[in-house]
């Protein structure tokens, strides 16, 4: 495999980043997850627009422009005889001495990494998730805007350990407040009488490009869309729900809590959606 870091593209073995780079030594840096799907990469542009957002929100130089940024990743598929799969685009703060100030380092590192995808297992996909409500909150917008997708992920991690120890693959996080965010890696839609409904960015979820998408697809299938607050109550009592995200796809929901979501079984919306993105991710985003 080879992977593109700074400029060239070299073996895995040899793809290494300092143990002074902040990145590391301090969550600094941030990234993409985007896929690639037959030769297509969904929306690179959008996934591009998105990491610049995060770079200025961290005051963090990207490297390269977007056009080259879209080259070398398209390249790091090209290369790997890649035509289905995941790419994972980084940008570290780069070396610098011990301390927090990203003003001691100099460069920023890109590396980009080209691989296979593991999903939810398939069977998911048919009879939907049963998740939970776990205790840790989504980041407070006072704290760090949870639209930067950065590389600071302990929060998710944490929700996601619950998870885990409930029995659940994945699980809602509320914010601050209370109202439902996000689940640790995907946004959550529910459909109510005919609606589909989810949280807004302010309410924490994460500008997920494939939410944005859902919402393109909506329209497309007239089915009416709005971001809303949402409760814990509203989802036990919604007809349909789903997540999305970029390593999920878009993904039922049966249970919440112990609580049937709907019939207990994927909805005719989630259906209508899904079908709408499977014929979308072949022609939205950049050939390789
Ligand atoms: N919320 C959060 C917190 C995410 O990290 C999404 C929503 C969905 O956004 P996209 O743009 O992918 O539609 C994400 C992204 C993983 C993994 O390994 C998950 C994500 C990113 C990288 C890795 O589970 N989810």
């Amino acid at each position: 495999m080879k992977i593109y870091l700074d400029g060239n593209f070299v073996d895995a073995a040899d793809a290494k980043i300092s143990v002074f780079d902040h990145g590391l030594l301090y969550g600094d840096g941030i990234f993409e997850g985007i896929r690639l799907y037959k030769g297509n990469v969904f929306r690179l542009d959008e996934h591009l627009e998105r990491l610049e957002y995060s770079a200025k929100a961290l005051m963090l130089k990207l490297p390269l422009s977007r056009k080259e940024l879209a080259e070398a990743t398209c390249e790091t598929c090209r290369r790997n005889n890649l035509t289905d799969g995941y790419i994972r685009l980084v940008v570290t703060r780069g070396v610098g001495d011990l301390g927090l100030s990203p003003w001691l380092c100099a460069t920023p590192s890109l590396f980009i990494i080209a691989d296979k995808i593991a999903l939810y297992p398939k069977e998911y996909y048919e009879k939907g998730l049963e998740i939970v409500t776990v205790a840790t909150r989504r980041m407070s917008p006072a704290a760090l805007p949870p639209a930067v997708k950065s590389l600071n992920y302990l929060n998710n991690i944490l929700a996601k350990i619950e998870a885990r120890q409930a029995g659940a693959l994945e699980a809602i996080m509320l914010n601050d407040q209370g109202y439902v965010a996000e689940c640790t890696g995907d946004n959550i839609f529910i459909v109510h009488k005919g609606r589909i409904l989810t949280p807004s960015s302010q309410a924490g979820a994460l500008r997920g490009i494939t939410r944005d998408s859902i919402f393109d697809i909506a329209r497309e299938v007239g089915v009416p869309i709005e971001e809303h607050d949402l409760t814990r109550y509203d989802v036990w009592n919604a007809d349909e729900a789903f997540l999305t995200g970029t390593g999920a796809e878009v993904i039922p929901v049966v249970k919440l809590d112990g609580r049937e979501v709907g019939a207990g079984r994927p909805g005719p919306i989630f259906e209508k959606i899904l079908a709408a993105f499977r014929r979308r991710v072949l022609t939205e985003g950049t050939r390789i």
